[in-house]
């Protein structure tokens, strides 16, 4: 039995308002510890980057992923499976919503997070949900705060810009250890550079009821439209930039 108190319909209220919740403290440190340490272990300190350079250099994006459920680690379902984390994901995506995957992102020390972007083109009817945990603490120290625009998820197409740049109303969040962030896929956000050490978090990600497996293939930025499955620039958005 969970001791939580939470209400999955409130958490949904403020969810579809904002675009985002932060919820703290919603799983415990020993079963953080042991992800973080599945996690240390795979990706060692130094991993290749999987990207090719002119993703880097155009989407100022540098994280390596992992997929740990595909390569049958199953001590990330205990998360997965948490009646609480689904009461609430069921509050806000409604029946029929499905787990897409479960994916870690690794960033490392002295690297560019990643820039502004929407995971999902914004005029489709289907959107992501991102179930993000994070094993261990991001602190001002190391760097790789998550910026995010609220209500933006509600405002269409992020704007053409700086990739990095500060924007108007953002909202900084410093997750801790057991935290997590439930996190709208046409919501504007990014993560900072990180400074010191690495980075990771823990994307359980999901989707409403219908919505296609390659949803997040196409990511928006200020700069580009950029398609992960033939690693291409689908849309170059430059010119309105003014860049
Ligand atoms: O790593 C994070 O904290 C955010 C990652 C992100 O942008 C996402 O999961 O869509
Ligand atoms: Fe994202």
């Amino acid at each position: 039995m969970s001791t939580r108190q939470i209400d999955p319909n409130r958490i949904s209220e403020d969810f579809w308002r904002e675009g985002f919740v932060h919820l703290p403290a919603f799983f415990d440190a020993a079963s953080m510890d042991h992800l973080n340490g599945l996690i240390e272990n795979h990706f060692g300190q130094n991993p290749a980057f999987e990207h090719s350079d002119e993703f880097i250099e155009k989407s100022a994006t540098e994280v390596v992923p992992w997929f740990p459920q595909r390569e049958g680690v199953g001590d990330f379902d205990e998360v997965e499976n948490d009646a609480d984390f689904r009461a609430i994901t069921q509050a806000i995506l409604d029946d029929g919503w499905e787990s897409q995957y479960c994916m870690v992102m690794f960033s490392k020390a002295g690297t560019s997070g990643q820039a502004w972007h929407q995971d999902c083109p914004p005029e489709g009817s289907f959107y992501n949900l991102n179930r993000l945990v994070y094993t261990s603490d991001i602190v001002d120290e190391i760097g790789g705060q998550v910026v995010v625009k609220p209500r933006s998820h509600k405002a269409g197409e992020l704007t053409p810009g700086d990739p990095h740049g500060d924007m108007a109303g953002q909202v900084v969040l410093s997750p801790k250890k057991g935290d997590v962030l439930f996190l709208h896929g046409f919501c504007w956000h990014r993560v900072l550079p990180i400074k010191r050490r690495h980075r990771f978090s823990t994307n359980f990600r999901s989707a409403s009821a219908g919505a296609p497996e390659d949803l997040t293939d196409i990511c928006v930025y200020r700069n580009m439209r950029f398609q992960f499955s033939t690693s291409e620039v689908v849309v170059d958005r430059t010119a309105a930039n003014g860049v």
